[in-house]
């Protein structure tokens, strides 16, 4: 059994509800409590154009990573996510693997830690909620070396769970 960091983000269709049909969904594959930070709401990085929901959520699994990550897209898809969107496309549901216990893989389909959490306020801090003591397995980062170090964005907590 490993824990698995999931982040969820959401900036098309009614974000809430999306990201609440994702924690129903980690709840039914997790093995035990799925614990889950706050919902932030936060201004979209890279290329991206709306404004995201993004949260993550922390959860016990026996699957190995690949096929969590196989069932991971699948939800994507049933949640009405197109197949081939844009790169930067909005979407109604992205649900990426952070760490798997300490594993770090690095494959065509995978890289685990995920390759960009550690510099997306959106991932770190509501990672931050629960996991504060998190060390990254690969830079031996602490979590607030990582919080200090991440580009700063719009980025605020809400009051809405899921
Ligand atoms: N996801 C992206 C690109 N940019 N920006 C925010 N704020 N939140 C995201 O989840 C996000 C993003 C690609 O997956
Ligand atoms: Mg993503
Ligand atoms: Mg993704």
């Amino acid at each position: 059994m490993e824990t698995v960091v999931v982040a969820a983000g959401s900036n098309l269709g009614d974000r809430l509800k999306n990201l609440q049909h994702a924690a129903h969904f980690l709840e039914e594959i997790s093995s035990g409590a799925v614990q889950k930070a706050s919902i932030w709401e936060s201004e979209p990085v890279g290329g991206a154009k709306f404004t995201f929901y993004n949260s993550v959520a922390k959860i016990n699994t026996a699957y190995s990573p690949s096929s969590l990550l196989q069932m991971l897209k699948e939800f994507e898809q049933v949640c009405g996510r197109e197949k081939n969107p844009e790169r930067w496309g909005p979407r109604i549901l992205d649900l990426d693997i952070i760490r798997f216990g300490n594993l770090v893989i690095e494959n065509e389909n995978l890289i685990i830690p995920h390759p960009e959490y550690s510099r997306r306020l959106f991932v770190l801090l509501p990672m931050n909620e629960i996991d504060g003591s998190w060390v990254d397995v690969t830079t031996r980062k602490s979590m607030s070396t990582m919080l200090s170090e991440a580009p700063e964005i719009e980025i605020k907590k809400t009051n809405f769970d899921w």
